[in-house]
């Protein structure tokens, strides 16, 4: 269970993670060696470990047996720890430009070594200043369809696929994932996180009984479904980027799910930075210009997405029925329709429930952050009630701009 640590467990210090990093002979003196604890995500401590005189570097990165974001009162499982390692080696045997290089795992220590990204940016981060990534969709959809279709019945062989299932169990973080996005939000609970004067607009969402029914539909998906093999945490905040290169990191709450979820949790957090632009572009024309940079990016990568995917499915499928007419239609039409469903769930839960997004968040102005909030809540509500008629990726790009714009 959560919190209970391995035999010889201890959190790192800036002073000890030496001790982890020397026996890998990847520096020449390991007495030179300047760390720093950089983490400033909700669960893990990271190390930052640089050599100046070979401008050599490495990141540490451990798992605390509680979510440091809440305390040690939340107890959490450190062997989040050796899933993240192992799905990070899972994706790089298919799209190794597109994640970190894990250098070394140590599970006594719940830690991962790991290539040090720190020439890129957190997207999040770049969005909000709105910065174009021109490869971006190209390499999501890429890492999406790559890593989904190898981990799936479509190719791995019903034995092969259930070995991996029970690889990837990861019942704590996935309890964290339906109590955060797909419970809490939608109910009067403890948990949630938003200004007063919400209020009213949350309580319509939680006395919304369609909602509810649809919710809990896309809610036992999650808890049901184990498709392939997903990151579980494919937000905005989990992807490194310059202008050519693409990282997807933090693969710890990774779990036999819905292959819809990855993708539909990216399309959310590019529609709340879409939100955002309200106030982070005051200029109309670029505002305009970036919105649909945004939405281009969401198209482009379910284009890619599904392209991929296709010939993934036509050279490389393993089961009989993927060869009858018609069986690819009905995937890739279901797939998007719980992608808008989900995407509709992380968009409620990231704008009232605990984990919040900068991109919102951010915003000075009171006044400008709650009408935002607002529009969030609508659009979130719209994409899980309406989403069985969203038929085309055109069809969300045209719903987060008409809610955006009303
Ligand atoms: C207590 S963890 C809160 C959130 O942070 C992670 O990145 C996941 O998104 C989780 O829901
Ligand atoms: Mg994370």
């Amino acid at each position: 269970m959560g919190g209970h640590a391995n035999a010889g467990y201890h959190p790192l210090t800036t002073e000890t993670v030496v001790q982890v990093v020397a026996p890998l002979n990847h520096f020449a003196d390991v007495n030179q060696l300047e760390i720093k604890e950089i983490g400033d995500g909700n669960l893990n401590y990271v190390f930052h470990v640089v050599e100046p005189a070979t401008g050599k570097s490495l990141i540490v990165k451990q798992a605390l047996p509680y979510a440091k974001v809440v305390g040690e009162s939340w107890p959490l499982t450190l062997d989040r720890a050796r899933i993240e390692s192992e799905a990070l080696r899972r994706a790089a045997e298919y799209v190794p430009a597109l994640v970190p290089k894990v250098h070394h795992t140590d599970e006594r220590l719940a830690c991962t070594v790991m290539e040090d990204l720190s020439d890129h940016v957190i997207l999040r981060k770049g969005l909000i200043q709105g910065q174009v990534y021109p490869k971006l969709a190209e390499h999501i959809a890429t890492f999406l369809a790559q890593t989904l279709f190898h981990t799936s019945d479509f190719f791995l062989s019903p034995l092969d696929k259930k070995e991996q299932v029970r690889a990837f169990i990861n019942p704590e973080l996935c309890k964290i994932t339906e109590d955060l996005v797909f419970t809490d939000p939608f109910f009067n609970h403890e948990t949630n996180d938003f200004p007063k004067a919400l209020q009213s607009s949350v309580e319509l969402l939680w006395n919304d009984l369609e909602l509810k029914r649809e919710t809990a539909k896309l809610k036992h998906a999650f808890l049901t479904r184990a498709e392939a093999l997903v990151h579980g945490d494919l937000h905005t905040g989990s992807i490194f980027v310059t202008t050519d290169s693409t990282k997807v990191i933090d693969p710890e709450f990774a779990y036999y799910g819905p292959i819809a979820f990855d993708i539909g949790q990216f399309f959310a957090n590019l529609a709340l930075n879409y939100l955002s632009h309200f106030h982070h572009s005051p200029d109309p024309q670029q505002r305009r210009t970036f919105q649909e940079y945004l939405l281009e990016v969401i198209e482009e990568t379910w284009t890619r997405f599904k392209e991929q995917f296709t010939h993934l499915w036509q050279t490389k499928g393993q089961d009989v029925y993927m060869r009858v007419a018609g069986v690819e239609d009905d995937f890739f039409e279901r797939l998007l329709e719980d992608t808008i469903g989900f995407a509709g769930c992380e968009v409620i839960r990231r704008t009232i429930g605990l984990a919040h997004v900068a991109d919102l968040d951010s915003i000075s102005d009171e006044e400008t952050q709650l009408r935002l909030k607002d529009k969030a809540l609508t659009l979130g509500s719209v994409l899980i009630k309406q989403r069985r008629q969203l038929t085309r990726i055109t069809h969300l790009s045209e719903s987060i701009r008409g809610v955006a714009h009303a």
